[in-house]
């Protein structure tokens, strides 16, 4: 699925504009091929930024997409995760770093090099590996067959990825995908999270620790607290000790939730992975089809009579309700019905999300405003993550709410141009930028919005 251009409805001169800046952002959080998160905060490879990133990317330099992705995936483990960091040796700064992992030291699965973190985060590289083979394809004949070359070498790098998350991390009983800790879900402290998290009880010997990323971000209340950060590092503590083996973890991690949102992420990155195969001419399409929609009928089974689905907590089977942005997984997993659609959409448009009237703009923070949870200041518990944005109205267009999708991008892009900057998160009452504001995947999709997606088409 192509995106819309949206270059035909912004004036052009703030288009150029806006594509410069984006452009110019990734080549300033590059160390040669890399594209890494935000130079300070974010100094390595990061796993689902590099989709994103590659998705940006394709767009002006289709062979650089391919690239970043290739070198994500040198960090794969011999069991096929690909871990949600790859370090690069020369960057310092972060913390937890690779020693505080120490995988290669505890599990022959993690390679010796590049030295990698020890968990994983939402499989959206299916997404962006299509993505990228679209976009070659529009621009040439050559770089169409390039596509498919480089596709082939990808092809048995994603399925091994997608096999691990099957074999090792699929729950048996609500066909979920089990994460181990927040940061797989990649909305770190999101209150989906608070239950289980009450439930992580950091020991003494959780070994003392110096916190880097309040470094790089001006107010500490952007950020997760302390104490969530005890936490954070004990499950890697837990996961050490388990030798990072899941099936031990699966029994001894005292964080085990059911994640609806990575599950229908899931779902929409095998449909990837089976058209990927088919352009291929590669056997697996009936096997990504099968996964797909097993994940597709897990995240249904999660959903509630209001259209929005919730995650579990896998440790005591508690349902995880807690109004943020993780509950629009039917819509991200695909293939809803017409009348599902029409409610996620009003949903979506509605008071408790895009349409809030406290809101600056018409964009669904990441936790909804009607939510006891809210907090608009802080991280995934409130801000708006231009990141979500793009997801969404991605999955409205696959379902064919052009509408929709045209709307969210529109507003998205216009709050990236009155706020400036292309941060990490924006607050949603004010629009004030948070986090870092040179941010690699606020970069990425605001080019994919600009300058990805079929060229603009002239008027009939
Ligand atoms: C921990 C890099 C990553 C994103 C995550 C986001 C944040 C890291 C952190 O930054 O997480 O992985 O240190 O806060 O939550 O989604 O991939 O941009």
């Amino acid at each position: 699925m192509g995106s819309n251009n949206y270059a035909r409805e912004f004036p052009e001169k703030l288009t150029v504009t806006m594509a410069a800046r984006a452009a110019h952002v990734l080549g300033l959080n590059s160390d040669g091929d890399v594209v890494k998160p935000a130079r300070g905060l974010y100094p390595h490879q990061w796993s689902w930024d590099t989709a994103f990133i590659a998705i940006g990317l394709s767009a002006i330099d289709v062979d650089l997409a391919y690239r970043n992705l290739d070198a994500l995936f040198t960090g794969q483990w011999r069991n096929g995760m690909v871990p949600h960091i790859v370090f690069d040796p020369d960057a310092k700064g972060y913390f937890p770093g690779p020693d505080r992992w120490a995988c290669a030291e505890v599990t022959a699965d993690a390679p010796a090099a590049p030295l990698t973190s020890g968990i994983c985060q939402p499989p959206v590289h299916a997404i962006a590996a299509l993505h990228c083979v679209r976009a070659a394809a529009r621009q040439s004949n050559s770089t169409a067959s390039a596509a498919l070359r480089w596709a082939e070498t990808f092809l048995p790098k994603l399925l091994s990825w997608h096999r691990f998350l099957v074999r090792e991390r699929t729950e048996p009983s609500t066909g979920l995908v089990r994460i181990f800790h927040g940061w797989e879900s990649g909305m770190d402290n999101s209150p989906r999270f608070d239950d289980p998290y009450s439930r992580v009880c950091p020991g003494p010997s959780l070994p003392p620790y110096e916190r880097r990323d309040l470094k790089y971000v001006s107010d500490a209340a952007q950020r997760p607290t302390n104490q969530e950060y005890d936490r954070y590092l004990w499950l890697v503590e837990e996961a050490k000790q388990a030798g990072y083996n899941q099936q031990v973890l699966s029994q001894s991690s005292s964080f085990n939730v059911g994640d609806v949102f990575f599950t229908a992420l899931f779902a929409a990155a095998n449909d990837d992975l089976a058209e990927l195969a088919a352009l291929a001419g590669a056997p697996e399409v009936a096997e990504a089809r099968g996964y797909a929609e097993r994940a597709r009928a897990a995240v249904a089974a999660r959903t509630g009579p209001t259209g929005l689905a919730s995650d579990i907590d896998l440790r005591t089977g508690e349902d995880l309700e807690a109004g943020t942005i993780a509950g629009f997984a039917p819509l991200i997993a695909g293939q809803v019905e017409p009348h599902e659609l029409d409610r996620l959409v009003r949903l979506l448009k509605g008071p408790c999300w895009a349409g809030h009237p406290g809101l600056k703009w018409a964009l669904p923070p990441s936790t909804s405003p009607c939510s006891a949870h809210f907090r608009p200041r802080s991280y995934w518990r409130g801000p708006v993550w231009p990141v979500t944005n793009w997801l969404l109205a991605w999955a409205l267009e696959r379902a064919g709410a052009d509408q929709a999708a045209a709307d969210l991008r529109r507003t998205a892009l216009e709050q990236v141009a009155v706020e400036g900057g292309l941060a990490e998160y924006y607050e949603p009452n004010t629009g004030e930028v948070l986090g870092t504001v040179n941010h690699s995947w606020t970069a990425a999709v605001v080019l994919d919005w600009l300058c990805g997606g079929d060229l603009p088409r002239p008027a009939t």
